[in-house]
């Protein structure tokens, strides 16, 4: 962890958080790590957000500084899925209706999709109708759903229950993620797992699917 990083990240200094991005891509500072200082920077902004010391304004600059700070990491952030080139099975994933964050669903599915997966992205605020009609069409093995509020949690008990109700739900792992999903969260929606990061989600997947 980069606290040089952490902390121009959750100061919003998006010249310095450049700069240090190019001096760990320079160190070949692993990709995923970076974006770990990043998230981490990302969780400061919250809580100040919380505090009424940061407003909107600056919630809508730490995604901008984000994203920024994305494009030079290459591959190893944002950007939709590879749907049809991939040598493993299919992963459906989107951000649950009513919430609109895709920073974290855009890192998993481009790692997912870098890593061999076949990947869907649903986008965001997708309601359920939209995740039942991609079942059926891609027939996935897992299915990722990201939650940043926990104002949507029951969102996402409601779409898992009605895949169950649809008989959609046997043969998929549901996975849940973004900042304030926990175990907690996941046995209340039903979900299957709750991964912290991409790489987690990675492993997850590749375990279920009994790929080495
Ligand atoms: C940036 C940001 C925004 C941006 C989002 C831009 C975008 N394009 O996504 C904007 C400005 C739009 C925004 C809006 C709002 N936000 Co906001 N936002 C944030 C902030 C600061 C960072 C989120 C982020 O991108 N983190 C970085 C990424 C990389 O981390 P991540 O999403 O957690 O993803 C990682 C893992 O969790 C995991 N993961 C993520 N998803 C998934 C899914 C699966 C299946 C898996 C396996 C893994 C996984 O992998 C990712 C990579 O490691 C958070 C603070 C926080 N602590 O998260 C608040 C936060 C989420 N926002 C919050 C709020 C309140 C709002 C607003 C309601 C504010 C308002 N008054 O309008 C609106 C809601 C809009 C809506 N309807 O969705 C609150 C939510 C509080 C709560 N209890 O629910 C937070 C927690 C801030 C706070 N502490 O108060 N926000």
């Amino acid at each position: 962890m980069s606290k040089k990083l952490v902390e121009a990240m959750a100061d919003l200094d998006e010249d310095l958080v450049l700069e240090e991005v190019k001096a760990l891509v320079g160190q070949k500072v692993p990709a995923m790590d970076i974006i770990a200082s990043l998230q981490e920077g990302m969780g400061i902004v919250g809580k100040r957000f919380e505090e009424k010391e940061y407003f909107l304004s600056e919630l809508i600059m730490s995604a901008e500084i984000f994203n920024e700070a994305s494009k030079l990491l290459g591959d190893g952030t944002g950007g939709a899925g590879n749907a049809g080139t991939s040598k493993y099975g299919t992963f459906v994933m989107g951000t649950i209706y009513d919430d609109i964050h895709d920073i974290g669903k855009n890192i998993v599915t481009t790692v997912m999709s870098s890593n061999g997966f076949n990947v869907v992205d649903l986008g965001v605020d997708v309601p359920t109708a939209k995740y039942v009609e991609a079942i059926k069409q891609y027939k996935p093995k897992v299915i990722g759903i990201s939650c940043l509020l926990t104002t949507a949690f029951d969102n996402i008990k409601e779409c898992i229950q009605t895949l169950e109700k649809e008989g959609l739900r046997k043969d998929i792992k549901i996975l849940i993620g973004g900042g304030p999903v926990d175990e907690a969260t996941c046995k209340y929606v039903g979900a299957d797992h709750v991964c912290k990061n991409a790489q987690e989600t990675v492993e997850y997947s590749k375990k279920y699917m009994g790929i080495n």
